[in-house]
């Protein structure tokens, strides 16, 4: 397949395209590399040594023999310079990571929200007009959130796979219907993807485009098979307060000795998957797109859930780093069920990878062998969600020396 991978230089997207080029498809990256100009504007890096997209690139042609085209364009707003690629290339299939995914970079001031609203919002409609107005019938694969569904909403029901059948009383009896499930965003970022939901099923009914729209939760781990055959090919580590996300931070918190930031309680339920099964889904999600005509797919791309504080003890008790309370920085229930229903990718072959020993030691060893790489005044979350919002003083401001 030919397959273009926009936001292919990011955490997700990087290992994606090694992983379907290894595979044998022919992968062209479209990337804007604003990922890493807003490392340089929170002046933090990447927790490992992740290196310039050409020297990646470069990297992958040695150790694998096989070559990754790569575009500078930025999605949002080079509606041509897209529109040339996609008839230049004419992608059998087409995979977008390209949006700006931070929760609390999105809800850190009045330019972060507009930016991430606009970036996001016309990536998105910029893609599916400019596959309508070229003709190009590329099966789409779309990273979308299971933030979309919020948490609580249902309770202990479980949630469904993007779509919910609901009664809609009449005076002749009960009618049954099916709804996209209700929206119930927690920041920002996270509305931009249930906007994405509405210009999928336009596009879809419409245009009959053929779109899976994968709803995934929170990331971990970080290499692939692929990413480790070479030190140049090492994919992203966040652990900043805006980017970091919950399980690799308290990973790499442990690794420098700092103590484990829960927010509030720690009773928030999320659902998580390793960047292996990531990876995985997406090539399951494009062997088997919807048909012309149907309705977006909504696949829940996630292998299990998790409490906040269940996975902060975890690590703590296998390295003895302390936990710490913290004001929780965001509005968001304290305490949330979640049962997620993920049997499509189930019947389509998946195999979940679930948090063991054995993968956490490998996230900690690689935060441990880059620990010299990490200042600990980014640590500490301090985008809230509404203004006058406590956030966590410095825990610590120096790493303690190695043991
Ligand atoms: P990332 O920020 O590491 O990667 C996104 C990539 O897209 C970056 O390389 C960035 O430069 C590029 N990009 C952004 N806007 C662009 C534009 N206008 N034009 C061209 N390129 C642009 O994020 P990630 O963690 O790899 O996430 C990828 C996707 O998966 C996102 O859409 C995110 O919402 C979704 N997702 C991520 C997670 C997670 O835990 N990381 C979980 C669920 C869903
Ligand atoms: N949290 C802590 N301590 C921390 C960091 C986070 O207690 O140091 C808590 C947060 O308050 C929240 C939960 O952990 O309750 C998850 O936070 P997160 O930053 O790990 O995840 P989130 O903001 O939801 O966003 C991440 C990705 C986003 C993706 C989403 C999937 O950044 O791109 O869409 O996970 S999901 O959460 O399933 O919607």
């Amino acid at each position: 397949m030919r397959v273009l991978v926009l936001g292919g230089d990011g955490f997700c997207g990087w290992p994606t395209s090694l992983y379907l080029s290894d595979r044998g498809h022919d992968i062209t990256i479209l990337d804007n590399l604003s990922r890493r100009k807003i490392d340089v504007e929170l002046e933090v890096e990447s927790l490992t040594p992740i290196r310039p997209i050409s020297e990646r690139l470069r990297a992958w042609r040695e150790v694998s023999g096989r070559e990754i085209g790569f575009v500078n364009v930025d999605l949002a707003t080079e509606y041509d310079r897209l529109v040339a690629v996609l008839k230049e290339l004419r992608p059998d299939a087409v995979v977008h990571f390209a949006e700006q995914r931070a929760a609390p970079y999105s809800m850190r001031n009045e330019r972060a929200k507009r930016y991430t609203v606009d970036n996001n919002v016309r990536a998105t409609h910029n893609l599916l007009t400019a596959l309508v107005s070229t003709g190009i019938d590329a099966a789409v694969a779309h990273l979308g959130t299971m933030g979309v569904y919020g948490y609580g909403w249902s309770g202990t029901a479980p949630i469904p796979e993007g779509y919910l059948t609901v009664k809609v009383p009449t005076p002749d009896g009960d009618l049954e219907r099916e709804i996209l499930h209700p929206a119930n965003p927690g920041s920002v970022y996270h509305m931009t993807k249930t906007l994405d939901q509405l210009m999928f099923a336009f596009y879809a009914r419409n245009d009959q485009l053929r779109i899976t729209d994968l709803h995934q939760g929170i990331v971990w781990g970080t290499q692939t098979p692929q990413t480790a055959r070479d030190e140049r090919l090492i994919n992203r580590f966040d652990y900043d307060g805006d980017y970091g996300t919950v399980l690799n931070r308290f990973l790499m918190q442990a690794a420098v000795g700092h103590p484990l930031t829960v927010h509030g309680t720690g009773g928030q339920t999320r659902a998580f998957i390793h960047i292996r099964d990531t990876v995985r889904c997406i090539e399951i999600a494009l062997e088997n797109p919807p048909k012309a005509g149907s309705k977006p797919l909504v696949l829940n791309q996630m292998t299990e859930t998790h409490r906040v504080l269940d996975l902060a003890k975890l690590v703590s008790d296998a390295t003895g780093v302390e936990i710490a309370y913290l004001p929780n920085p965001r509005r968001e229930a304290d305490e949330n069920d979640l049962i997620v229903r993920n049997d499509r990718f189930l019947a389509l072959g998946l195999q979940p990878t679930t948090l063991s020993e054995g993968l956490l030691e490998e996230c900690t060893d690689i935060a441990a062998r880059y620990r010299h790489r990490a200042d600990p005044r980014k640590i500490i979350a301090r985008s809230v969600w509404r203004a006058g919002m406590e956030t966590a003083d410095d825990l610590i401001t120096e790493i303690p020396p190695e043991k």
